[in-house]
């Protein structure tokens, strides 16, 4: 008999593979999370049924979250991770040498002990000395959070429904501006270019009513929906972006300079879509 998991897209399309096993089902006060093994996939995250990593393609997803904005900013000291209680993008942060403190809010305690337990190669970050997890709300923390307390925030997010709507909102961008210290660099995940073109037309406008500038950039992340995957990213100040710092010693799978610069550029419907 053969087991298949499916993560529905839309009422009428999905993305599906074959199951070796089920490693781990469970529920938080917040959510159902379950740790899959799959075939082709390795090791799928998922909280409440919807993808959040496999050990395949997680390294594309993190590293474009974290080399992006942390290769924009001048000098990267201090950076908040809201969300990404798995530790990916936190792994990703910590390749840079100067970066001093990472301080992970993450509102589910839950997220990040099994995934402590079952993706060590991901959650490995989060015993680092420089990381501080605090186990709270995100929009409250960020709302509290003294003006330039961060040079680099990343939110490593859940698709927009439920609680995580408010981390897209223009209050709690305007939050994450303040929050910014000069130069600094906001950036967010932000759904697909091909099933969430609305909701992205919505929260460039959030983030261009926030940010000084505000731009989408791209990147492949095969298990994602319709494979293709947008982040947003914010600037404090009016600086003029792609902007990449040369920075040989970060090791990397996806990444590269020229990701990076060509990451920034979009599709003719997507361009016309924020426009329009
Ligand atoms: N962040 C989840 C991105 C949203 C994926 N959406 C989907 N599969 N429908 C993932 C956390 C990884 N650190």
């Amino acid at each position: 008999m053969s087991l298949w998991f499916t993560e529905k897209h839309t009422a009428h399309t999905g993305l599906t593979m074959e199951v070796r096993k089920s490693l781990y089902h469970g529920k938080s006060d917040f959510q159902t999370l379950e740790i899959l093994d799959t075939f082709e996939y390795g090791k799928v995250f998922l909280l409440d049924g919807v993808v959040m990593l496999t050990q395949r393609d997680e390294f594309i997803y993190h590293e474009m979250l974290a080399h992006v904005p942390l290769l924009t900013h001048p000098d990267p000291r201090k950076v908040l991770v809201v969300g990404g209680g798995d530790g990916g993008t936190v792994r990703e942060v910590l390749k840079h040498k100067g970066v001093e403190e990472v301080t992970l809010v993450e509102i589910d305690r839950k997220v990040v002990e099994v995934c402590r337990e079952h993706l060590p190669e991901v959650s490995c970050g989060l015993d680092d000395n420089r990381v501080t997890i605090r186990f709270e709300d995100g929009v409250r923390f960020v709302d509290e959070a003294d003006e330039g307390s961060f040079d680099v925030i990343l939110v490593d997010s859940t698709d927009p429904v439920g609680p995580a709507v408010a981390l897209f909102s223009v209050r709690f961008f305007e939050a994450c501006s303040r929050s910014l210290g000069k130069n600094g660099v906001f950036a967010c995940q932000s759904e697909s270019p091909f099933f969430d073109l609305p909701f992205m037309k919505d929260i460039h406008g959030h983030a261009t009513g926030a940010f000084a500038r505000a731009r989408f950039y791209l990147a492949p992340v095969t298990t994602y929906p319709g494979g293709c995957w947008s982040f947003l990213m914010g600037t404090r100040n009016a600086v003029d972006f792609p902007l990449c710092r040369e920075d040989t010693g970060i090791p990397t799978r996806y990444y590269t300079q020229q990701v990076h610069l060509a990451s920034f550029a979009l599709p003719r419907f997507l361009e016309e879509a924020l426009r329009g």
